[in-house]
C-alpha cells in the first residue's frame, strides 16, 4: 500500500466511470432472431447444474428493454459502459457469415449509448460460446481459436465505424479453469489436461482475434483484453513452502496469460509444474508469438485476493471460492490449500481487500509499460431487498466501491496509468452457477417484474461520475 503521506490523486478529467454487464448475464431472449444455444443454456438447462436451476432464458429481458435501460445509465451520469456481444445471436453455428439481426441489436445498442454521450466498451466473448463449437470440441480443440478470429472479424465489420474500445476475452481463466477443470461453469468438464489445452487455445484466440480486429478496424480502435489476476498470498511469508504454493498458483491463475500476453513465452516454472499431466505439445511453433500481440489496453478484473499455503494432507480445501464444485480448478496444485482470509465478506463469501486491487495495479502497470490500464470489472454481492417504502439501501456496498476507488487513487499517485473503472455490474443479473440468487447490481432488479430500481450505491456512483472524485460515505 502506499504510504500515508502520499497526497490522493484526483481522477483526471477523462476518467471513464462506467458499469458493466454481460450478454448471457443480462439479455434474455434466449431463442430470437435467429440465436442458437450456447453452452450456458445447455448447462443452466441441465438439471443441478444452477441454483434453483435457473438460466439466462429472461434474465433481465435487456434485449427488449434496451432503450430504456441506456437511459437509465444516462440518468446515472455513466460516461462508459462494457458489454459483450453474444457470439450465437451474430453467428449462430460458430461458423460462416454474420446473421444481420444479431448484429442489429448491438448497433440499435452503441448507437443509443451514443446518443447519451456513453463510450461503448465492447467484449467479443463472455462465455457464451456457440453449442456447436463445443460440440466439436470447444476450447481445449485448437480450431476453435481460429473460429473466434473469424466471429471477432465480422463484428469488427459490423461496429468497427462506432466502437472505439474493443476487449477479445473475459476472463479466459474462468473459461478454461471453471469450464473444463472444475466444470462449476459451462460446458461443465472436470479434466486438468482439457483445461490447460482452454487455456492455451484461449491465449491462441485473443491473438488471433486481435490481428482480425486490428485488420478491420480504424487506427483510433483501442485492443486489448480483460483478465481476472489474483493477488496470490502465502499464508505464512516466512515458510518457504508456502511461498512456493503462491508461486505456483501465480503461474496459473496470472502467468499462464500474461506470459504468452506480454512476453510472447509460457513461464518455465509452469511447464515444470504441470509436466507430469501434459508436455504442452499443443503449444505449436509460433503459437505465443501470435497471442503477443501489441495491446492498446489491459482490462483488470478484481474481486478479492487468494490466501493459499503448502497442505499435502487430505481435505484440505482446494478452491478459492469459484463455485461449490468437488473438483479443484487448479491442475497440478494438489499440494495448495486455499484460505479464508480475515476481516469482512461479501454475500459470495469473498473476502473484502482492496489492497489486492492496488497490488495489481502497480504490478501490471510495471508488467505491461505503456498500456492504459482498465478496471474492467469490480463490486460486490449483497442480499439487497427493497425496503417498505420501495427504496433499495445498500450501505456496505458504497462503502466497498469508495474503499475500491480509494486505491485506484493510489496507484494513480505512484503514477499508475489507469484509465476508467467499471462497476460489475449496472444490474442485477444471472450470477451464473448461482443463478439469482446472487445481487451484483448498483440497480435493483425484480425478476418478476423486470422494475428496475437505483440502490443507494447508484446514486453514490452517480455523483462520483459527475464530480470525478469520491462522494464522502
Ligand atoms: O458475474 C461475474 C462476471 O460475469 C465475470 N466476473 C465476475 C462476476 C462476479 O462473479
Amino acid at each position: 500500500m502506499p504510504s500515508a503521506n502520499i497526497p490522493p490523486a484526483r481522477f483526471p478529467s477523462d476518467f471513464l466511470w462506467g458499469s458493466a454487464t454481460a450478454a448471457y448475464q443480462v439479455e434474455g431472449a434466449v431463442r430470437e432472431n435467429g440465436r442458437t444455444p450456447s453452452i450456458w443454456d445447455t448447462y443452466s438447462h441441465t438439471p443441478g447444474r444452477t441454483e434453483n436451476g435457473d438460466t439466462g432464458d429472461v434474465a433481465c429481458d435487456h434485449y427488449h428493454r434496451r432503450a430504456a435501460d441506456v437511459a437509465l445509465m444516462a440518468d446515472l451520469n455513466l460516461t462508459a459502459y462494457r458489454f459483450s456481444v453474444s457470439w450465437p445471436r451474430v453467428q449462430p453455428t460458430g461458423r460462416g457469415p454474420a446473421v444481420q439481426r444479431g448484429l442489429d441489436f448491438y448497433r440499435g445498442l452503441v448507437d443509443d449509448l451514443l446518443d447519451h454521450g456513453i463510450t461503448p466498451s465492447l467484449t467479443l466473448y463472455h462465455w457464451d460460446l456457440p453449442q456447436e463449437l463445443e460440440d466439436a470440441g470447444g476450447w481445449p480443440a485448437r480450431d476453435t481459436a481460429y473460429r473466434f478470429a473469424e466471429y471477432a472479424g465480422l463484428v469488427a465489420e459490423a461496429l468497427g465505424d462506432r466502437v472505439e474500445l474493443w476487449t477479445t476475452l473475459n476472463e479466459p481463466w474462468c473459461s478454461a479453469f471453471l469450464g473444463y477443470g472444475s466444470g462449476v461453469h459451462a460446458p461443465g468438464r472436470t479434466d486438468h489436461v482439457a483445461a490447460l489445452r482452454a487455456a492455451h487455445h484461449l491465449n491462441l484466440a485473443h491473438g488471433l482475434a486481435a490481428q482480425a480486429l486490428r485488420a478491420a478496424l480504424p487506427a483510433r480502435a483501442r485492443i486489448g483484453i480483460s483478465l481476472n489476476p489474483s493477488a496470490v498470498r502465502p499464508l505464512d511469508p516466512s515458510s518457504a513452502a508456502d511461498t512456493d504454493a503462491a508461486r505456483r498458483i501465480d503461474a496459473l491463475a496470472n502467468r499462464i496469460f500474461t506470459g504468452p500476453l506480454l512476453q510472447g513465452a509460457y513461464p518455465a516454472d509452469l511447464l515444470a509444474d504441470t509436466a507430469a499431466l501434459t508436455d504442452w505439445s499443443f503449444v505449436e511453433p509460433g503459437d505465443e508469438a501470435t497471442a503477443h500481440q501489441p495491446l492498446d489496453m489491459l482490462g483488470i478484473n478484481y474481486y478479492t485476493p487468494a490466501l493459499v499455503s503448502h497442505a499435502p494432507e487430505a481435505g484440505a480445501p482446494r478452491s478459492d471460492g469459484h463455485g461449490a464444485g468437488t473438483h479443484s480448478p487448479w491442475p497440478a496444485a494438489d499440494t495448495v490449500a486455499f484460505h479464508q482470509p480475515p476481516g469482512g465478506r461479501t454475500e459470495m463469501g469473498w473476502s473484502i481487500d482492496p489492497s489486492g486491487l492496488y497490488e495489481l495495479l502497480v504490478r501490471y502497470g510495471r508488467e505491461a509499460p505503456g498500456v492504459p490500464l482498465y478496471i474492467t470489472e469490480n463490486g460486490a454481492a449483497y442480499d439487497d431487498k427493497p425496503g417498505a417504502d420501495g427504496t433499495v439501501h445498500d450501505p456496505e456496498r458504497i462503502a466497498y466501491l469508495h474503499a475500491h476507488l480509494a486505491v485506484v487513487q493510489d496507484a494513480l499517485a505512484v503514477g499508475a496509468d489507469v484509465r476508467g473503472y467499471f462497476l460489475w455490474s449496472l444490474m442485477d443479473n444471472f450470477e451464473w452457477a448461482y443463478g439469482y440468487s446472487k445481487r451484483f447490481g448498483a440497480v435493483h432488479v425484480d425478476f418478476t417484474t423486470q422494475v428496475r430500481t437505483p440502490k443507494s450505491s447508484a446514486r453514490w456512483y452517480a455523483e462520483a461520475a459527475r464530480t470525478g472524485s469520491l462522494p464522502p460515505l
